[in-house]
């Protein structure tokens, strides 16, 4: 999978993906991921991106020339499956959203600021908006951030048995059960017996009622689904 970023702050993403899962995804050749400075598109003099808004009102929007030029400039080299706007107002992200999307292979990403982008970028280009909750950041990078790590990890060939996506929380609309490593007790907790029993079955049940009783209790509105 290859993503493309489009952002004024390419600084900001600079660190995230070189680390860990995503590193290593990229190291085996299955996740690419380029930072495009909006900035180099603009056609001005002071490299301007933003503007006022028509109608008034604080705030700047993203003008339609540094991105339009931007993205026509990558579409040259590939076609794209997906052009995605990290905004508050698109569909929230979910896990589903994400198995889906982790079948792409060439994705752009555009990262808001200020007011938001110019509309009509979003009717010529944008295919997908997406966002991460409600409530609002500065600025799409860190929601971007959040996409390609949800993303990345599911790419085949990204996990191994021991980090494997099929019993993280939400894949089957679930949290996931409790875990505890060594010493076997500690500050005079001790670890459920049923996990030092070595019965697997016993165990595998254990697992799954204590996932749907931490669904119940903390996430009711999976269950309904
Ligand atoms: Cl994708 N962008 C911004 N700026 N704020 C958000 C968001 C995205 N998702 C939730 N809040």
């Amino acid at each position: 999978m290859r993503i493309d970023i489009i952002t004024v702050l390419p600084e900001l993403l600079e660190s995230p993906f070189n680390h860990s899962i995503l590193k290593r995804a990229k190291e085996k050749g299955l996740l690419e991921v380029n930072l495009i400075n909006l900035r180099e598109f603009s056609t001005s003099k002071q490299k301007q991106v933003d503007d006022y808004q028509y109608g008034g009102g604080a705030g700047m929007v993203m003008m339609c020339e540094p991105i339009s030029n931007c993205i026509e400039h990558l579409k040259k080299d590939r076609t794209y499956d997906e052009i995605i706007y990290m905004t508050p107002d698109g569909e929230l992200m979910n896990q589903k959203m994400m198995n889906t999307l982790s079948l792409r292979q060439n994705i752009i990403i555009l990262c808001g600021h200020y007011k938001g982008i110019d509309e009509r970028i979003r009717q010529l280009y944008i295919t997908k908006e997406i966002s991460i909750g409600d409530y609002v950041l500065s600025g799409g990078e860190l929601a971007a951030a959040i996409f390609v790590d949800a993303v990345g990890r599911l790419l085949p060939g990204v996990l191994n048995d021991e980090t494997s996506a099929l019993f993280d929380s939400f894949q089957d609309d679930m949290l996931s059960p409790p875990v505890y490593t060594r010493p076997e007790t500690f500050k005079e907790l001790k670890v459920p017996e049923v996990l030092l029993s070595g019965h697997e079955k016993k165990i595998n049940e254990w697992r799954h009622e204590q996932a749907i009783e931490r669904t119940k209790l903390r996430r009711p509105d999976l269950l309904e689904e």
